[in-house]
């Protein structure tokens, strides 16, 4: 157990990266803007299924340099790299034989960012996870949302309800497995959102994960079960944790890209929250959300920049 902890616990600082659809929207729906994270705007605007599906054929995202993103990374002083391989809309940014709702199969984009990410993790010694979202998929019949547990129905009244399983055996084991398999082996799979999860959905996820011994996970899967780490959201524990821990942080409001959200933390204090959290024995792990076009967003770019100049100076490699 603590073999396998030990990069981690070393590592004090990643990137998180939240890339897909709703960067083509980018908190805008029909000329109006949507309140909240831009992740989840098909949620929040009550998008049907079949409206948000036609963002696939816009999706080209070309200027995509996975090379440049790691370098990003690494210059900043970063150990690993955590990106969406679905978020709760359901759209795969990996290519999946499990689904055709998938980057490389539903868009104009030939390519799968996350085998490029793979490679280019592994050319410069990044470590590499995936975040998958298992429970909530809103584009499921039988994937979970977000006021499932309340007994509210889904926002689309055409989507078909069905049984949690059908949807767990169908599409979120067989995408765990295929993103377990074709990357080179993953170092952090990041589970999010355990709404409406059950032991028995659970159980079938955690089965992929333990042929993979090496591999960490997160307390999200379901919500009695601890993973390796703990995972506080957009806030710092004041004295830390017993358990290890990776505070999760945006630089602005949003995961996702969202045009009009101007409300960035300063390179002074993202370094300080840094420091704050490395001196309680956390690790941060810091967002970023590109483009539609493939680009970090020139406001994260700088705060990267910066803080890799006080790393250069400050830090210990
Ligand atoms: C959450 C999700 O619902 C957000 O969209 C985001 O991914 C965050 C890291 O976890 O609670």
């Amino acid at each position: 157990q603590d073999a396998k902890m030990e990069w981690w616990r070393d590592a004090r600082f990643g990137m998180f990266v939240h890339w897909g659809l709703y960067a083509i929207p980018a908190g805008e729906w029909k000329g109006k803007e949507i309140p909240g994270i831009s992740e989840w705007i098909m949620a929040r605007a009550e998008i049907p299924v079949k409206d948000y599906e036609k963002l696939t054929e816009e999706f080209n995202p070309v200027k995509y340099n996975a090379e440049e993103w790691v370098k990003l990374a690494k210059f900043a002083g970063m150990k690993y790299i955590v990106i969406t391989s679905k978020h709760h809309d359901g759209f795969a940014m990996f290519h999946s034989k499990a689904s055709p709702y998938n980057i490389v199969d539903a868009t104009p984009f030939d390519r799968d960012p996350l085998k490029e990410l793979a490679d280019a993790c592994e050319k410069y010694g990044i470590r590499l996870g995936f975040y998958y979202s298992q429970a909530q998929d809103w584009h499921e019949p039988g994937g979970t949302y977000y006021n499932i547990e309340q007994g509210e129905p889904h926002w689309d009244p055409d989507l078909k309800r069905e049984p949690l399983m059908n949807y767990i055996n169908g599409k979120a084991v067989p995408q765990v497995k295929e993103i377990l398999e074709n990357y080179g082996g993953l170092d952090i799979l990041w589970w999010d959102t355990p709404r409406g999860m059950t032991e028995e959905a659970a159980k079938a996820l955690q089965a992929e994960v333990d042929k993979y011994p090496e591999m960490l996970t997160n307390n999200r899967l379901y919500r009695p079960w601890p993973g390796d780490f703990s995972t506080p959201e957009q806030h710092v524990p004041p004295t830390g944790l017993d358990y290890d821990w990776e505070v999760c942080m945006t630089m602005n409001t949003s995961w996702g890209y969202k045009k009009n959200d101007d409300n960035w933390k300063s390179s002074e204090s993202l370094i300080r929250m840094l420091v704050d959290i490395a001196s309680k024995g956390g690790n941060l792990l810091l967002n970023v959300g590109p483009t539609a076009e493939g680009l970090i967003p020139e406001p994260s770019v700088e705060r990267l920049k910066e803080i890799g100049q006080w790393m250069q100076k400050n830090g210990e490699s």
